[in-house]
Order: structure tokens, then C-alpha cells, then sequence
């Protein structure tokens, strides 16, 4: 009774404008059905960006969601759930708080987004301390790296951090919008490697929503309002033939800057898009990626965050787990190549070797079977994130995170990798590098 109740009540709402058309409904429910099967996944931690996607689609697991962002607060309100001042003090804060280590702009941003997208709204009083730990961390952030003119995380990181405050309604100082404004308009949002898209888009998002805040004054209002365009243009001229915005991972995040500004239905680039994305919707495999590909699906932005509707949730998804690929019966041959172009590194190719491995194997089940070279075991360390496993360091040498250094994946002809270690298979006789490079 009650779930037929439910299904006459969805039935009859207006369905979003800009979400996925009716005919994609099952592959994109299967999707969430996936995103929650990782969830459940035991051992993983939990991370803020899933958990936004969970409660921003159409259906729902609500007592899987209410355990999840039980796990989120036992760690994010030991780590923030008290003052600044209090945590240097305390020996407890002392494990958390380490100088040297990075500010964790952009996942206390995605908690604080994630806090607003649950229902009921937790108690104000719990957000009060992790509002003032952001307005630190936007501002060490920059300090950090104040004569490189970014932050010291990303510009990612930092505009989810604006972002998060304006959804909000906290104030954001007009200097901490101006370094947003002034990378916008010197176009310093490009990685190395050439993918600006995730970046631009998440940034014109922060500006769409500061634009609307009544403590904006007109002028600056205006400025947001034209970056908003010209990043939108940005994307439109980014859209590629087969539709994609970037590639596949970046175009959820710029269907987000349709959405949140609402031309989803005048700007045709939207409709291409989503058409494309569901052409590519089995290539989103990690937790972090199918959180973002969930959002534009269901017509939802991170703005769109403060407008949840409590009463009308379908408590009706059930987790799908997917069974990790059985290895080929044939074996393969990959040739791996670890360069260290920097300074810093004893010499500049540290390995090159061929591994043999079963077909369909990973990269990093490569890497496990990487055999010695000379006297040296071939090692490597990964960290793990709601994007799989990052590769950190490779034959002993760390990559320095607040150098910019990062171990980069390209291909033997060059080009950089889409995906992350656990996620690309390469073929029988092909090269993969692994180069310590700057971004
Ligand atoms: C900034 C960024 C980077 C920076 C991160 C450093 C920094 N200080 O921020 C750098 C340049 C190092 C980087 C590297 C790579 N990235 Co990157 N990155 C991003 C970006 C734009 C934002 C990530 C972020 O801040 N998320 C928010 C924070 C709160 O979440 P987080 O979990 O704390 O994020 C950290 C980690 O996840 C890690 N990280 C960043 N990228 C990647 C990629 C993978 C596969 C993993 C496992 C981890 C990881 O760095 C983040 C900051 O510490 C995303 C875009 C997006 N759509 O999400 C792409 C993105 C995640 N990256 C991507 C890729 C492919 C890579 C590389 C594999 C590229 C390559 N060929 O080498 C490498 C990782 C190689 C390795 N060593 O394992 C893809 C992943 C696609 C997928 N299938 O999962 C994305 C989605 C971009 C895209 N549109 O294709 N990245
Ligand atoms: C801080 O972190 C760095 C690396 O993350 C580590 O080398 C150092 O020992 C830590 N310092 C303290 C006081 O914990
Ligand atoms: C594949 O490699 C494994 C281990 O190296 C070996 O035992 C097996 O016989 C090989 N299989 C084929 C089909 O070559
Ligand atoms: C390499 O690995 C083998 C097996 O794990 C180990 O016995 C050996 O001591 C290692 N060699 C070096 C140089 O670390």
C-alpha cells in the first residue's frame, strides 16, 4: 500500500528538467544501485562525495544512508567538531593536526555539502565548528602557496571550499572569491595534462551560487555573473564530436554548470552531453566517479543541495556488488617503464622491464607482479581513495604533493591515462610509464 502510495506520488511530480530521459531510467538506477553496493563495501572508509551522491538520487537505501553519515561525522566531528583554538591545545587534536601536512579543503567541503543533503537537517550546531575549520583551511590554503598564485591542495579543492560555504549562506571574504575570480580570468585552472574541464566547472558552480547571495555587492555580483558565461562558453567549445565535455569523467561535473545556472533545456551542448554519458555509463567504476556521473543523471547539482525535499524519498534501492574480473586463461606481456625526470631523482629511467601477467589484469596487479631489476625489487605504495588506489611512490621514491609532483600514467605513446591503476587493463604487448612529473 505504502509503496504504491510512493510510486502514484512519483508518478505524478513533475520529473527535473534536466535529468536523464525516462527511456535511460533503468541503467541509471542501475547505477545507483551500484554506487550503493560500494558503499556497503566493508573495510572502505567513507567518503562525503559518495554520500552526496547517495542522497541526491531518486531513490534510496535510507538506512544505509543514515549509517553512512554516521561514519562521516564520528570522523569529521573528532576532527572538527570543535575550535581551532581547541585542537592546538588539546593533545587529542594533535593527531589530526599535523603542519606539514595538507589542508583538507575539498573533502570538508564535500562533508559540509553532504550535511545539508540529509534529512532532516542535522542540529546547526554541529556545523559551526567543520564552517570555521573551511574559512581556515580556504586561507592556508593560499598562504601555503602565496608567491605560486594557487592554492596549496587545487583549485578544485578550493572552489568546492567557496562552494560549500555559499550553500551555506556563510560569508565567504571578497579576497577569497577575488583569487577564484582572477585564476578564472588568467585561465590557470589546467592540469598538466591538459584536463581542465573537472576544475572550470566545479569553479563556475562557486561563482552561479555566490552570485545569488545577498550579501554580494552589485559589482561583484556583475564580475560573477560574466565569469559564470565565460566559463559556460568555455565548456560549450570543449564539447568534443561524440559529445563528451573533456573526456567522460569531467562531463557530469560541466552538465552540473548547465544545470545549477538552468539552461539544461536552452543550451543544446546539455542534451549531447547526456546522450554521450550514457553511451559511457559501465566506464564509471570507482566510487568517486559514479558519485558525479549520479548527480547530472538525476538533474541534480551541488547548488541544487539546499533545496532537498524530505518527505517524498523512495526507500526502494537495492545495492548491486560487482564481482571483481576473473583473470583471461591466456597470459599477457606489458612492457613497464618508471622514468623520474626531476632533478631530485638518482637517475632518470629506474626501470624497464617486462611483466608478465594474466590477460585482464590491472595495473596494479602488474605492478604486484613486477619482477626485480638488477639487485632492486621493483616496490611501489598507494593510497587509497573514493577513486581507487593513488599511487604515491615508486621504487622508493615519494612523490612531494606540495612540489605539485605526482606519479603520472601515460601510455607508450604518450598519452596520459583516464584512469587509475586498479582500473586500466593494458593490452598484450603494450607500454606503460609510470614518470614522476609536475602538474
Ligand atoms: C586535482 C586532480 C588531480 C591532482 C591531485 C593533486 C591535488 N593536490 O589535488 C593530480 C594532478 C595529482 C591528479 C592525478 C591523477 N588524476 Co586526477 N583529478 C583531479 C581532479 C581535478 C580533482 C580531484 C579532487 O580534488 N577531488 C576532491 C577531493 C576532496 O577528493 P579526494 O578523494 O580527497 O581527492 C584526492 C585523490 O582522489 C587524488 N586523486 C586525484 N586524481 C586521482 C585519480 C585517481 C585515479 C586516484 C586513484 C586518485 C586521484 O588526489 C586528490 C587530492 O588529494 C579530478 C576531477 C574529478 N572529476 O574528480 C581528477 C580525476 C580524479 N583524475 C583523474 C586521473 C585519470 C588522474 C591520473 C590517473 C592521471 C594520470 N594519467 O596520471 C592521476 C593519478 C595517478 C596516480 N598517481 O595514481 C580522473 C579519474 C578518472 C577515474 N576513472 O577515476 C579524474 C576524474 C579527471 C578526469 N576527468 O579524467 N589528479
Ligand atoms: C607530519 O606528517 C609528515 C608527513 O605527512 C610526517 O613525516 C611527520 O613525521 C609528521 N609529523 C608529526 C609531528 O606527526
Ligand atoms: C601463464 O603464466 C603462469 C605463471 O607465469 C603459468 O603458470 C601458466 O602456465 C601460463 N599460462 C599460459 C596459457 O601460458
Ligand atoms: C626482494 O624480495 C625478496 C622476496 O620478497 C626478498 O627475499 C629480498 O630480500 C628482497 N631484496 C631486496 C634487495 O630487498
Amino acid at each position: 500500500m505504502w509503496l504504491l502510495l510512493a510510486l502514484l506520488q512519483a508518478a505524478v511530480l513533475p520529473a527535473r528538467p534536466c535529468e536523464a530521459p525516462a527511456e535511460a531510467a533503468v541503467a541509471v538506477r542501475a547505477l545507483g544501485a551500484r554506487l550503493l553496493g560500494v558503499a556497503m563495501e566493508p573495510g572502505q572508509d567513507a567518503d562525503p562525495g559518495v554520500y552526496v551522491g547517495l542522497r541526491l538520487g531518486s531513490e534510496h537505501d535510507l538506512r544505509v544512508e543514515q549509517r553512512y553519515v554516521q561514519r562521516l561525522q564520528d570522523v569529521f566531528q573528532g576532527r572538527y567538531g570543535r575550535s581551532l583554538h581547541a585542537a592546538s591545545h588539546s593533545s587529542h587534536g594533535h593527531r589530526h593536526r599535523n603542519k606539514s601536512s595538507m589542508p583538507e579543503t575539498g573533502r570538508l567541503a564535500l562533508y559540509l555539502l553532504g550535511l545539508r543533503a540529509t534529512c532532516p537537517l542535522p542540529d546547526p550546531a554541529l556545523l559551526r565548528f567543520p564552517v570555521t575549520w573551511l574559512k581556515y583551511y580556504l586561507e592556508k590554503d593560499w598562504a601555503g602557496s602565496r608567491q605560486h598564485g594557487h592554492p596549496l591542495t587545487s583549485f578544485y579543492q578550493y572552489s568546492l571550499g567557496v562552494l560549500a560555504l555559499c550553500v551555506h549562506h556563510k560569508r565567504v571574504r571578497e579576497e577569497v572569491i577575488q583569487r577564484l575570480l582572477v585564476a578564472e580570468r588568467h585561465r590557470h585552472f589546467g592540469h598538466a595534462d591538459g584536463n581542465a574541464v573537472d576544475t572550470e566547472a566545479v569553479a563556475a558552480l562557486a561563482f552561479a551560487c555566490l552570485e545569488k547571495e545577498r550579501h554580494i555587492r552589485a559589482g561583484l555580483a556583475a564580475e560573477l555573473r560574466a565569469a559564470v558565461h565565460r566559463a559556460r562558453a568555455r565548456l560549450v567549445e570543449a564539447q568534443r564530436a561524440n559529445g563528451l565535455i573533456g573526456n567522460t569523467f569531467s562531463t557530469p561535473l560541466a552538465m552540473q554548470v548547465f544545470i545549477a545556472t538552468d539552461t539544461c533545456r536552452t543550451q543544446p551542448a546539455y542534451g549531447r552531453a547526456m546522450a554521450a554519458l550514457l553511451q559511457h555509463l559501465d566506464t564509471f567504476t570507482t566510487a568517486a566517479t559514479m558519485a558525479q556521473a549520479l548527480l547530472a543523471l538525476n538533474g541534480r547539482s551541488y547548488l541544487g543541495i539546499s533545496s532537498m525535499q524530505c518527505q517524498e524519498e523512495l526507500d526502494t534501492l537495492m545495492p548491486v556488488f560487482l564481482e571483481p574480473a576473473a583473470p583471461g586463461p591466456r597470459n599477457v606481456t606489458v612492457r613497464l617503464v618508471v622514468e623520474c625526470p626531476v632533478p631530485e631523482c638518482p637517475q632518470q629511467l629506474l626501470y624497464d622491464s617486462s611483466v608478465p601477467a594474466p590477460a585482464g589484469a590491472s595495473l596494479l596487479d602488474l605492478l604486484r607482479a613486477a619482477p626485480p631489476q638488477g639487485s632492486q625489487n621493483f616496490t611501489f605504495e598507494t593510497q587509497d581513495t573514493a577513486y581507487g588506489p593513488f599511487l604515491t611512490s615508486v621504487l622508493g621514491m615519494a612523490a612531494w604533493p606540495k612540489e605539485r609532483h605526482y606519479w603520472q600514467l601515460l601510455s607508450g605513446v604518450g598519452s596520459s591515462l583516464q584512469t587509475g591503476i586498479a582500473d586500466y587493463r593494458p593490452e598484450d604487448g603494450s607500454t606503460v610509464i609510470l614518470r614522476l612529473s609536475k602538474w
